[in-house]
């Protein structure tokens, strides 16, 4: 008689990845916010194995209200602006990233602090919802967590040599 297949170790709640329909999430993240701050964003990765998707919406209830953005340049300014959905090419992927696509968290109820996690859940058009696990990483991860410009690194700006005469 055939033996029973081994369980496979991906049912314990802490996914890394989650799945509905043809579409991975994977890598999910969000930035720690300082104490006063009301937005955080989040980030993530789609891979898409099936037909053309889209991300229509997410949610979560560390904030009040969750939206999905894009950054775009205004002139020589990036700024970031809500998005009605985010297409996701058939066998493709995207990336939700800091300066790209992200899921905007507004009006959170508490600072995201390091190593905290949160269930985010996303809506596609055709896969239907994921629930994926966001992990809390670091204030200084990549850029600035009020999306305010003119976060990069400091111009300009030089360490005296102490050994200098
Ligand atoms: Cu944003």
């Amino acid at each position: 008689p055939l033996a029973p297949a081994p369980a496979l170790a991906n049912d314990d709640g802490a996914h890394a990845e989650v799945t509905a329909g043809t579409i991975t999430v994977s890598d999910a993240w969000a930035r720690a916010t300082p104490g006063a701050a009301k937005v955080g964003g989040a980030f993530l990765t789609l891979t898409n194995k099936g037909d053309a998707d889209r991300l229509l919406s997410a949610s979560a209830d560390v904030s009040e209200t969750v939206e999905l953005h894009t950054h775009v340049m205004d002139g020589t300014v990036m700024k970031m602006r809500q998005v009605d959905a985010i297409d996701l090419p058939a066998n493709g992927s995207v990336a939700l990233r800091p300066g790209s696509f992200h899921v905007m968290l507004i009006g959170l109820k508490a600072p995201l602090s390091e190593g905290q996690s949160f269930p985010l859940t996303l809506t596609f058009e055709r896969a239907g919802k994921a629930t994926i696990e966001v992990t809390v990483k670091a204030v200084g991860a990549m850029g600035g967590a009020d999306h305010k410009p003119g976060h990069g690194a400091m111009p300009g700006m030089t360490m005296p040599d102490p050994a200098a005469k």
